[in-house]
């Protein structure tokens, strides 16, 4: 497939590559218009498709993972316009439906829609010089990915309204502590942590992958009781794949695993 708007790549074992997406508006600092959110859909779902692909990389440039929502594009909407044409949401549901994996490697600048594009993937790493944020409010407007809801579970509410109502900047440290990203390291070593990574998880069976995707998701879904038994039903029910049987009998023989994904 070609695109102009974002770079697709592959890296790894042929049986388990890891897909690397990149946004690639780099004059823009990556503003999401529709076209790059439409590519970034149809690239997501063919390497969601792709059986040697077991996790996705979510990249931008070194100075910006994405700035937002493309905002000369939205200038001149009426609300006639973004609500008759569920102005560019179809798109943004795309990344929540991948049951793979997909990591986000945020560089420079994560804001309004770039910063919700970030907390739709399942955890962050982040160079040193990120900055997130939800700057929405200085246009007059207010997140509309899924910030206000996504940031509050991520943060808490008293960092999440900071954010939301001053439209201030968290640089990556305070993202880290307050436990937005899951790591931070050096700009120069992003995409070797994210890859990192992302291989130690292609190493895994997918169906447990996806199992514990899905459990964790459903913490942010439901009550605790329906999720410890949501958890626990997945967790009965690998017992039926070759991958359980296989990772438990490498440990007992002391080798190394060798999944089938099955
Ligand atoms: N849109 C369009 N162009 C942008 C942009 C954006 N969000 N951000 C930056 N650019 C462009 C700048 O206009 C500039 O273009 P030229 O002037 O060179 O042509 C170029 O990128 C470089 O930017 P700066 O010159 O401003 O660079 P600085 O380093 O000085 O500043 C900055 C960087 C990131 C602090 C600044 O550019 C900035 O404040 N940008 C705007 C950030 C922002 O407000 N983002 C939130 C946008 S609203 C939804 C889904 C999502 C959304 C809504 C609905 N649905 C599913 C319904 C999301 C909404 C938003 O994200």
């Amino acid at each position: 497939m070609t695109y102009e708007m974002i770079v697709t790549r592959t890296e790894g074992p042929d049986s388990r590559q890891v897909a690397i997406v990149t946004l690639n508006r780099p004059k823009q600092l990556n503003a999401l218009n529709d076209q790059l959110m439409d590519e970034l859909g149809r690239a997501l779902k063919a390497f969601a498709a792709d059986d040697s692909v077991g996790c996705i990389v979510l990249t931008g440039s070194e100075k910006a993972f994405a700035a937002g929502a493309d905002i000369g594009a939205m200038a001149n909407y009426s609300f006639a316009d973004v609500y008759n044409n569920d102005f560019i949401t179809r798109n943004w549901e795309q990344i929540r439906s991948i049951r793979k994996p997909v990591i986000a490697a945020v560089s420079g600048f994560a804001l309004g829609g770039g910063c919700e594009l970030a907390m739709m993937c399942d955890f962050i790493i982040a160079a040193d010089n990120a900055k997130f944020g939800q700057p929405e409010i200085k246009l007059g407007i207010i997140p509309g990915a899924g910030g206000t809801q996504r940031l509050p579970r991520a943060v808490g509410k008293a960092k999440a309204m900071d954010m939301a109502l001053t439209g201030r900047m968290m640089d990556a440290a305070e993202a880290e502590r307050v436990g937005l990203v899951s790591r931070v390291v050096p700009l120069d070593k992003l995409m070797d942590e994210a890859m990192g990574a992302a291989l130690t998880i292609c190493s895994y069976g997918q169906p447990s992958l996806m199992a514990a995707k899905e459990a964790v998701n459903r913490a942010f879904e439901g009550g605790l009781s329906d999720g410890v038994m949501f958890e626990r039903r997945l967790f009965h029910a690998l017992f039926a794949t070759q991958d359980q049987k296989e990772g438990m009998e490498a440990f007992v023989n002391k080798r190394k695993p060798a999944f089938k994904h099955r």
